[in-house]
C-alpha cells in the first residue's frame, strides 16, 4: 500500500511544480518503483519508502568517506556505471572531508549496524543515497543493488537516444548479506580457450550479481593455457590446440596477473585449476619424460575423457608438479589452489589416494589449501582442504567427517553445460537437461547425505567448454542461470521461491539486452523487454 501512497503523492508534487517541463516524469513510474522488489540476489531485507526517488542528474556526485583508495574505487567504478545516462559526463567522484554535499550518492565506510565481510546498507531518498558498508566489499555490494534500481537502459555504453526518461532510483532501503561465503563460477579455458576479454567480461556479469570466486580450470586433456617458466613447453606445445583442432592458446604470466587485479577489483577471487593426475594429456604431450614409458603423447583435440594420467610413481612427476603449483601460487594472492582430481580411471585407488595426499602437501608448502573433485574424498586430507561436490547420487559425507568443508556444483542442478532442454543447440546432456526452474530451486544444505549448512563453504556454477567456442556461446548457456545460482549462493533458502524469482529475472531482460547479453529466453521466464 505504501508504495501506491508514495506515487500518488509524488504525481502531487510534480503537478505542484507544473511549470518546469514534464520530461521530470517517469514514463512508467510504476516500473521505477516496484524495481527495488526487482533486487537479484534477493537481499535480507527491502522496504520500499513513499516519497519521490533519486533523479541523477548533471550536478549529482559520488561522495566517498570514511574509505581508503578501494573505496575511491569503487565509487569511480559507480560513476562509470551511470556513465552518460544523465548527462554530458559521467557523474564527479569526490572524496566527502567531513559534510556530504546535498544531492549526493554517499559511500561510507565504517560504522554500518550490520556485520560481516561482505554486508550493506542501501538508503534511497530523495535528496540523497547512502551506502554504507564496513569492509569494502560490502560498499560495493551495495553499489551493484543501488545500479540494479537505476533503469535498464543506463548499462547501455552508447550515449542514449532518449534523453527525455529522468534516471530514477526508487525511494526504499535495503539491508543484506550473504548466506555463503564461497559464491562461484567456473570457467573451461582448456577445452576452448577463451583469451583475457572475454574473461572479463565473465567476471563483469558475474559481478553484477554479487558472485565472489571465479575458478579458472586453466589445465586438462586438450589445452595448457598459463605459462610456467621452468617448464616452457607447457604452453609451447601444450597450448597449441583445442578441441577440434582450433589455434588455442595460453595467458602469459602478466596476463593471468592482470586478470587477478581484474577480479580482485570487483571482489572476485581467483582459483586456480590444474586437473590432475588425469586430465593431463597437454602436459603428457608437452614433456615425454612426465609419461611412465618415456614417450610424449600425441596432442589430442577430441572430447572423451578419463584416458590420460600422469606417472605417479616417478619422482619427477612431484618436481614437476611442485614448480608449476610454485610458479602458479606465487601469481595467486587468493588462498587456494585447486588440484582436479577427478575421473581418473587408469590408476588404482591406493595410488590416486597416495598421489592425492603427496600433492596436498606441495599446495600447503606454497601457503595455498587444497580443493579437489569429490574424488578426493577418500585421501587424508589436512585442515583448510575443500571438496568440490559435482557427481549427483554420491556423497562427500566422508571428507566432511574429516573436517573438509564443501562446494555444492552438483552437475545435473548447478552444470552450465547441460542443455536447458532437447531443443539446446549446444551444451552436453550426460546428466540431464537443467532448465533455470532447476538450477535455481535446490538447496545447498540439502542435496547431500551428511553435508548440512555448517559444512559448505558455498555453492559454484562450473561451465565445461567441450561444446563452446565463443563468448557469445558462454553467455548463451551461463544466462540466466548463472543467475539463478548467484541466488541460490546469496539469498536465505525460505526467502526464495521460483514463482517469484521467475518474475525478478524477467524484469532482468532489459538490462540483459541493455548490457548486450547473449542470454537464453527460456519460455518458462515472462521476460520484460
Ligand atoms: C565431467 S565435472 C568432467 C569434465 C567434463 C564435464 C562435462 C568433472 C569434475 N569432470 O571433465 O568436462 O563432465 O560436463
Amino acid at each position: 500500500m505504501r508504495p501506491f501512497l508514495g506515487f500518488v503523492s509524488a504525481s502531487l508534487i510534480l503537478a505542484s511544480c507544473a511549470k518546469k517541463p514534464p520530461v521530470t516524469q517517469p514514463r512508467d513510474p510504476s516500473a521505477t518503483r516496484s524495481a527495488i522488489h526487482q533486487v537479484i540476489p534477493l537481499p535480507r531485507t527491502v522496504e520500499a519508502r513513499a516519497g519521490a526517488g533519486f533523479t541523477i542528474t548533471a550536478d549529482t556526485v559520488v561522495a566517498v568517506s570514511g574509505g581508503d583508495d578501494r573505496g575511491i574505487w569503487i565509487a569511480k567504478y559507480l560513476a562509470d556505471v551511470i556513465g552518460l545516462a544523465a548527462a554530458p559526463q559521467p557523474p564527479r567522484v569526490v572524496v566527502a572531508g567531513g559534510s556530504i554535499p546535498v544531492g549526493a550518492i554517499s559511500l561510507e565506510l565504517g560504522d554500518a549496524a550490520i556485520t560481516g565481510a561482505e554486508a550493506y546498507e542501501l538508503t534511497v531518498a530523495s535528496d540523497r543515497v547512502t551506502i554504507r558498508a564496513n569492509q569494502p566489499a560490502g560498499l560495493f555490494y551495495g553499489v551493484q543493488s543501488f545500479r540494479q534500481l537505476l533503469p535498464a537502459f543506463v548499462e547501455y555504453q552508447a550515449v542514449r537516444p532518449d534523453k527525455t526518461r529522468p534516471v530514477v532510483a526508487p525511494a526504499g532501503r535495503i539491508v543484506d548479506d550473504p548466506r555463503f561465503e564461497w559464491r562461484g563460477a567456473m570457467l573451461d579455458v582448456s577445452r576452448h580457450f577463451f583469451p583475457v576479454d572475454a574473461v572479463k567480461r565473465y567476471i563483469d556479469l558475474m559481478s553484477l550479481y554479487k558472485l565472489n570466486r571465479l575458478h579458472l580450470h586453466l589445465a586438462d586433456d586438450q589445452g595448457w593455457r598459463i605459462e610456467i617458466a621452468s617448464w616452457p613447453n607447457l604452453t609451447a606445445r601444450g597450448g597449441s590446440t583445442q578441441v577440434g583442432g582450433g589455434a588455442g592458446g595460453f595467458y602469459t604470466k602478466e596476463q593471468y596477473a592482470d586478470l587477478v587485479q581484474y577480479a580482485a577489483d570487483r571482489f572476485v577471487t581467483i582459483v586456480p585449476e590444474i586437473d590432475m593426475p588425469g586430465h593431463t594429456n597437454a602436459a603428457l604431450a608437452s614433456y615425454a619424460e612426465l609419461n611412465c614409458d618415456g614417450v610424449a603423447r600425441d596432442l589430442y583435440t577430441g572430447t572423451q575423457v578419463g584416458f590420460s594420467a600422469f606417472c605417479v610413481d616417478k619422482e619427477i612427476t612431484y618436481t614437476f608438479i611442485n614448480d608449476v603449483v610454485r610458479e602458479i601460487a606465487a601469481l595467486t594472492p587468493g588462498p587456494w589452489f585447486h588440484i582436479g582430481g577427478d575421473e581418473v580411471k587408469t590408476l588404482t585407488p591406493e595410488q590416486y589416494v597416495r598421489f592425492v595426499e603427496r600433492v596436498q602437501t606441495i599446495v600447503q608448502s606454497h601457503g595455498k589449501q587444497m580443493v579437489g573433485w569429490d574424488e578426493i574424498a577418500p585421501a587424508r586430507l589436512l585442515p583448510g582442504s575443500v571438496v568440490q561436490h559435482w557427481r549427483p547420487k554420491t556423497t562427500p559425507a566422508e571428507a566432511v567427517a574429516k573436517g573438509a568443508r564443501v562446494i555444492m556444483s552438483i552437475a545435473n542442478t548447478a552444470y552450465l553445460d547441460m542443455k536447458y532442454d532437447v531443443t539446446t543447440p549446444i551444451g552436453l546432456s550426460w546428466a540431464g537437461y537443467v532448465d533455470v526452474n532447476t538450477a535455481y530451486d535446490w538447496d545447498p544444505a540439502t542435496m547431500a547425505a551428511g553435508v548440512g549448512e555448517s559444512a559448505l563453504l558455498g555453492v559454484e556454477a562450473p561451465l565445461w567448454s567441450e561444446t563452446l567456442a565463443t563468448i557469445r556461446e558462454v553467455e548463451f548457456l551461463a544466462f540466466p542461470r548463472l543467475i539463478g545460482i548467484a541466488e541460490v549462493g546469496w539469498s536465505r533458502a525460505e526467502a526464495r521461491d521460483w514463482n517469484a524469482f521467475k518474475q525478478r529475472l524477467g524484469a532482468h531482460g532489459p538490462r540483459l539486452t541493455a548490457l548486450g547479453v547473449n542470454f537464453f529466453r527460456s519460455p518458462t521466464v515472462p521476460w520484460k523487454y
